[in-house]
């Protein structure tokens, strides 16, 4: 791109949210007017011969097997860390201390220690001019954002309930192999962290509350499963051999915020039928809204202010320019999907990073959301004691 400086970014890592994560930086680039331009120059992965293919397929121009490679190269500006949670930390901290920005997938790390570290050395990086940023990708969802700004502007009142909940199947089945979001020591926890810490985020997002006390329960209802022969998409092919399931299959816990407000959140990936239900509703005291990812393009909007008889939950089709990020898009009405999220995050982090503004969601917003989870294992540890948030101190 003629007078732009090139962003050039070494991502770590290349399955499913490599692939997303390489949609978002090859797209953010043609369709906003960005203030640099992301330059796709190496990816990572342990496997030469598969990251070779994964660099190829996704658009990437070169290769390496170790990630500190990438860190130790003066030519790339960015680390995208897209690898199994316990990897994170040290990834993390080595490229901020080396002076490249940092993108990082949720859950941000495996434990509130970890994710201290990595704040840490996020706030020390920030005073030099280098940012890190933590994928909690659905915040960019626009009918998300634009829930985010009625319940800002005013429009529910004062929020008093929320239901937050993160639904998927792809567990159901016995058979589906020991994939690393199974194992405690490579994902930190399981439905919880894994999903269960995007409805933390999205509903603290929404409300502008931030959860202070938790209590909770964990339920692994498959205890082994056969071990992974080799991984595709969430997993991929069974083995002869068992292996035990070290993580949650499901997480409930209800908690209070600290702007007064009260919710209640599910997780879970055996929810026989929902595909990937990623649900808030905020019911406040002048109306409520109600957010849907299987029916993203829309947002449930109730006005108790409306003259009786005419009350009653409005679709508002999130589609059109005034909404946002859409201008960016296609004509009124045209719908958006789930990968436009990730291109909105790459959009939102090169702006930050390029702009000397720390872009959100930080580290520290990471290692809170930890906070919250960590506080729900030891309730559910403790058989559902109330937890506050604060006592997850790492
Ligand atoms: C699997 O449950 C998963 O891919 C999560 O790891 C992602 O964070 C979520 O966006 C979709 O589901």
């Amino acid at each position: 791109m003629p007078n732009k400086p090139p962003l050039r970014i070494a991502m770590t890592g290349y399955g499913f949210m490599g692939a997303a994560h390489s949609q978002g930086w090859r797209v953010a680039p043609r369709f906003f007017d960005l203030p640099a331009e992301p330059e796709m120059t190496l990816l990572v992965g342990r496997n030469a011969e598969a990251a070779s293919a994964a660099a190829e397929k996704f658009g990437w121009a070169e290769t390496a097997t170790d990630w500190r490679d990438a860190v130790a190269r003066d030519d790339i500006d960015v680390i995208d860390i897209v690898t199994p949670g316990d990897s994170h930390v040290d990834i993390a901290i080595a490229a901020l201390e080396a002076g490249k920005h940092v993108l990082c997938e949720k859950p941000l790390a495996n434990s509130v220690e970890e994710a201290r570290a990595m704040a840490d050395a996020a706030a020390r990086a920030a005073e030099r001019g280098v940012y890190a940023m933590v994928g909690f990708t659905y915040r960019r969802v626009p009918a998300a954002t634009f829930a985010r700004d009625l319940v800002a502007s005013g429009a529910v009142g004062e929020v008093r309930q929320v239901r937050a909940m993160y639904l998927q199947d792809w567990l159901v089945d016995p058979e589906v192999p020991l994939a690393w979001r199974l194992q405690k020591h490579l994902a930190g926890s399981g439905a919880l962290g894994d999903i269960g810490a995007h409805a933390i985020d999205l509903a603290q997002f929404i409300t502008g509350q931030k959860l202070t006390s938790v209590s909770g329960m964990l339920e692994t209802f498959v205890k082994q499963r056969p071990k992974l022969a080799s991984s595709s998409g969430l997993a991929g092919t069974a083995s002869d051999e068992m292996g035990d399931v070290t993580v949650d299959d499901l997480a409930l816990f209800t908690g209070r915020f600290d702007g007064g407000a009260v919710g209640s959140f599910e997780a879970t990936r055996m929810s026989t039928g929902r595909k990937n239900a990623l649900r808030i509703e905020v019911a406040g005291s002048k109306g409520a809204i109600s957010f849907d990812l299987e029916d993203l393009n829309s947002l449930g909007f109730y006005d108790a202010t409306a003259p009786a008889g005419r009350q009653g939950f409005t679709k508002i089709m999130v589609t059109e320019p005034v909404h946002p990020y859409i201008e960016a898009w296609w004509p009124s009405g045209h719908t958006l999907g789930y990968e436009h999220g990730f291109t909105h995050q790459a959009r939102d982090f090169v702006v930050g990073v390029v702009g000397g503004t720390q872009p959100t969601p930080s580290f520290a917003d990471g290692l809170q959301v930890q906070q919250v989870l960590d506080a729900v294992e030891r309730s559910a540890e403790s058989g559902s004691a109330w937890i506050p948030t604060s006592e997850s101190a790492g």
